[in-house]
């Protein structure tokens, strides 16, 4: 069978037994493409779920990117849940995927099944988050953000903001837990923070990057925590539950607790222009378009970085520019 039969044909089953979602479905050379227009690439896709508006611009923005490069996608969502992705990555092997891309939730837990794609030849691209494995051969390559140094920026702004002043309570409203982001966005503020007592964490506590858990949590710390003068939270979801806990406590966000949040989504700038957030420290979910390219490039037997990062910077009510920001898009 020639190439673009086989992955016809491969397309073909792919629809008949699994219910997954294909976006940009042109595995087959469209009849007027000039005969040199290399074969479309099969990609598997797991995303970890829905949680957030970031999520949602990630999935979006895959969806779009796979559309605009002539990529054949099967996109599955796992709803949270580790063994889902689990069993998409297995049914990708069974389908004979190009490339396996994948969202992990969570960083362990993904030897076996990462082994079972090496032995199947198929190259795995991780994306978004990062694994803990002693076997670096199990995935070819990382496509997604600084997450260390998100937590570097926030710690930093908090730095500048409290100059001078002396016992600051900070409570943090952390991640998924075992997550790249919780870890790392942790680890990072942690490490601009040392050499200055004066910035306690008296509380951290995970909100699992949802909305509604960061409006509960804050709610709980400001009935058990004697004072709080700063919320760092590992996303914009989390931080606007949190800005209706503390405003239903008859507190002004932003200014009787100062607020840090990481993601950059089109609320979060709102309520930094608005005053309700200090500091947002950007997090794109746009890497759609890298994602296919370096996928194309493992399909081609390539090799790619082992690390991509998109460029990110950093919003706060110290810049001047927040009024000329264009639309975030998620
Ligand atoms: O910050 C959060 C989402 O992994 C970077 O996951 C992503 C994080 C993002 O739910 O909003």
């Amino acid at each position: 069978m020639i190439p673009a039969m086989k992955k016809t044909f491969r397309l073909a089953a792919v629809l008949l037994l699994i219910p997954m979602v294909l976006c940009g479905c042109t595995a087959s050379r469209p009849d007027d493409a000039p005969a040199s227009a290399s074969p479309a690439l099969l990609l598997g896709f797991s995303q970890l779920g829905a949680e957030s508006a970031w999520r949602l611009g990630n999935t979006r923005s895959i969806q779009e990117a796979a559309e605009k490069a002539g990529v054949a996608l099967m996109y599955l969502d796992a709803n949270q849940k580790q063994a889902e992705q689990i069993k998409h990555i297995r049914s990708f092997i069974a389908y004979q995927v190009d490339v396996i891309a994948f969202s992990p939730k969570v960083e362990t837990g993904w030897d076996n099944v990462l082994r079972e794609a090496k032995e199947a030849g198929i190259p795995v691209l991780l994306t978004d988050r990062m694994i803990r494995t002693e076997d670096e051969s199990l995935y070819a390559g990382f496509i997604g953000s600084d997450f260390f140094q998100e937590g570097v920026s926030a710690g930093e702004f908090l730095l500048q903001k409290m100059k001078g002043q002396t016992d600051v309570r900070i409570v943090e409203l952390s991640g998924t837990i075992d997550s790249t982001p919780m870890c790392q966005r942790g680890e990072g503020f942690r490490a601009a923070l040392e050499g200055h007592p004066e910035l306690q964490i008296i509380q951290s506590v995970s909100g699992d990057f949802l909305r509604t858990k960061g409006r509960e949590c804050m709610k709980e710390l400001l009935e058990t925590c004697e004072r709080i003068d700063v919320l760092y939270a590992h996303n914009d979801a989390m931080a606007l539950g949190a800005i209706t806990a503390i405003e239903e406590t008859g507190l002004q966000p932003g200014k009787d607790i100062v607020i840090i949040s990481v993601d950059g989504e089109q609320a979060a700038i709102d309520a930094l222009r608005k005053g309700q957030i200090n500091c947002v420290v950007e997090c794109t979910p746009m890497i759609g378009d890298t994602i296919m390219e370096l996928s194309k490039r493992l399909a081609a037997g390539e090799e790619i970085p082992r690390v991509t990062h998109p460029q990110e910077r950093v919003f706060s009510e110290f810049d001047s520019d927040l009024d000329s920001l264009l639309p975030r898009g998620y």
